[in-house]
């Protein structure tokens, strides 16, 4: 609790403001960027204070779907030489700021703000709550200040809730998550056009990429596992852009019996952008940072430098290793009794 007060204390302090999200922002990292920013500027400016508050992200593109959450908002245009406070958000690491992980460091004070359990704690101060999102993290900090929320902070960070736990089907998804989107919806937030906007807005190069993805699919040990592969040149055949890739992996760990999918994205370094998906025991996060990346338990992925060759050897062999430790799971042979044991089932003879 010392650290979000800490945290509070130092935005109010602070006139020149840097919000820095991760290289290739998704949903979450833009929508809790965005959030952010308005929340200050709603709440902690003093009468008549200007304070400089900058959105900072390296990311080469955006598609559009993600593009609509930064609606109204300028960014990447630094009014500040060194800034007063740095917020990173989203970010598990340094490493994560990219090319802004200097301006990150040369800031006066420095503020961590962040959901993924393999968060490093590099700022001064380190706000890191294991939940659905870094949308979420900004509620409860927003909710234990009682700073106010219009309608469009809730919207951006029901935004990053959905997208990051994949329409609520994957990740830390809790009691709190739910009872923040019940708030919503009474509220009377129009919930179902954002969901509509992020899940059923799939542009025709995006599924044209899909369609490439999957032509490259194939199963391993046993049928338990997918892998599937893009490159550059596909997203370019196909005019998609990088963030197109994002959720394709899901369509390899949302097949039966599959519980861990892989697809390695070949950049145009030649090095390789791998994310990986988990299912029932398994969890990826052993994989990633077994190949020097991070991220969740169902969720994660790691950057390789090298031949595809010798990446998908030591990938396989962790792969192997994870999926030897966890036997497959039947969890549906009894998914709608009331009877979590079925030991405990008296079989009549
Ligand atoms: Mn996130």
């Amino acid at each position: 609790m010392k650290s979000i007060r800490q945290c509070l204390m130092s935005i109010k302090k602070a006139h020149s403001i840097a919000i820095i999200t991760h290289t290739m922002p998704d949903a979450d990292a833009l929508a809790s960027s965005v959030a952010l920013s308005k929340l200050i500027q709603t709440n902690m400016l003093k009468k008549g204070e200007q304070k400089i508050i900058d959105i900072l992200v390296d990311a080469k593109e955006i598609n559009d779907v993600d593009q609509a959450i930064l609606h109204g908002q300028t960014i990447n245009k630094k009014h500040a030489k060194v800034y007063d406070l740095a917020i990173a958000i989203d970010c598990a690491s340094l490493q994560r700021l990219g090319k802004y992980a200097k301006v990150f460091n040369a800031a006066l004070s420095t503020i961590n703000i962040d959901h993924h359990a393999t968060n490093t704690e590099f700022a001064q101060n380190n706000l890191v709550l294991k939940t659905s999102s870094a949308c979420e993290v900004l509620y409860i900090f927003a909710k234990m200040q009682q700073l106010e929320m219009p309608d469009d902070i809730c919207k951006l960070i029901y935004s990053g809730i959905i997208t990051d736990t994949n329409n609520l089907t994957q990740g830390t998804i809790t009691v709190e998550t739910h009872k923040i989107i019940a708030e919503f919806a009474e509220r009377e937030i129009d919930l179902q056009s954002i969901h509509d906007h992020f899940f059923k807005n799939n542009t025709k190069s995006k599924t044209f990429l899909l369609k490439q993805a999957l032509s490259t699919l194939t199963f391993m040990f046993d049928d338990r596992m997918t892998f599937m592969k893009l490159t550059k040149q596909n997203i370019a055949d196909c005019k998609a852009t990088y963030e197109d890739t994002y959720g394709i992996v899901d369509f390899g760990i949302n097949i039966k019996g599959v519980e861990l999918a892989v697809l390695a994205i070949k950049q145009a370094d030649n090095s390789y952008y791998v994310s990986l998906r988990g299912k029932h025991d398994i969890n990826v996060a052993h994989i990633a940072i077994a190949m020097n990346g991070g991220g969740h338990e169902k969720i994660a992925a790691f950057q390789y430098k090298g031949y595809l060759a010798d990446l998908k050897q030591k990938l396989f062999e962790e792969c192997q290793k994870e999926l030897t430790a966890h036997p497959q799971k039947d969890v549906f042979g009894n998914l709608f009794t009331s009877n979590t044991n079925l030991d405990d089932v008296q079989v009549e003879e």
